[in-house]
């Protein structure tokens, strides 16, 4: 038997309706680890939204990503896309379907299906608030992975947090300059 247990990775201090963060629980076997990443942003949540709403356009603020080209679907949930990465990385392309996109509450999930590269069964959520002061927005993005053989839960982490902070910096920067 495996045994599941309730990954909750939001870091101390943020706090968010319980609706939105419930997107953030995740349900991790043993050999997965998962975590989650915030980034605020100067720019507000539709400005922000357009960029990270647009499942067929990762490369928009994904530095990582070369190219992306959906290979089924409408862009509703279950559409598919393959995305190839620039040199350098341990990868080379990810097949990933879109499995919640909310336009009201500004929630993006999507997990990793196939593709060239060691983040087996890698899922995560977006959610974007409106900052406290009503001018801004907090970005929350959590993930689920497996480990792959060889690695330890704690490189995993570090390595896809890496990349998550990565992207969420950028998207920061974007959505800011657009806003200006
Ligand atoms: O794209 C994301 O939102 C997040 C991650 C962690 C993507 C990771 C990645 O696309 C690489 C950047 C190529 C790194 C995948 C699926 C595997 C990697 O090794």
């Amino acid at each position: 038997t495996t045994t599941l247990t309730r990954c909750s990775p939001l870091p101390c201090g943020v706090s968010l309706p319980d609706a939105v963060s419930l997107y953030h629980v995740h349900t991790r076997g043993p050999n997965q680890c998962c975590s989650a990443v915030v980034q605020p942003i100067e720019a507000p949540i539709e400005t922000v939204w357009s960029l990270v709403g647009r499942f067929d356009n990762p490369q928009a603020y994904k530095n990582f990503v070369k190219s992306c080209h959906v290979i089924v679907g409408d862009g509703d949930v279950g559409t598919l896309r393959e995305v190839h990465v620039i040199s350098g990385l341990p990868a080379a392309s990810s097949t990933e379907r879109l499995e919640i996109l909310d336009d009201e509450r500004h929630v993006l999930s999507f997990s990793v299906v196939g593709g060239d590269h060691r983040l087996r069964n890698y899922k995560s959520v977006t959610t974007l608030h409106a900052s406290t002061d009503g001018k801004g927005t907090v970005a929350v993005e959590s993930y689920v992975v497996d480990v792959p053989s060889g690695n330890t839960k704690e490189d995993t982490c570090t390595f896809v947090d890496m990349i998550v902070s990565c992207n969420l910096r950028s998207l920061a920067q974007m959505a800011a300059n657009s806003a200006k």
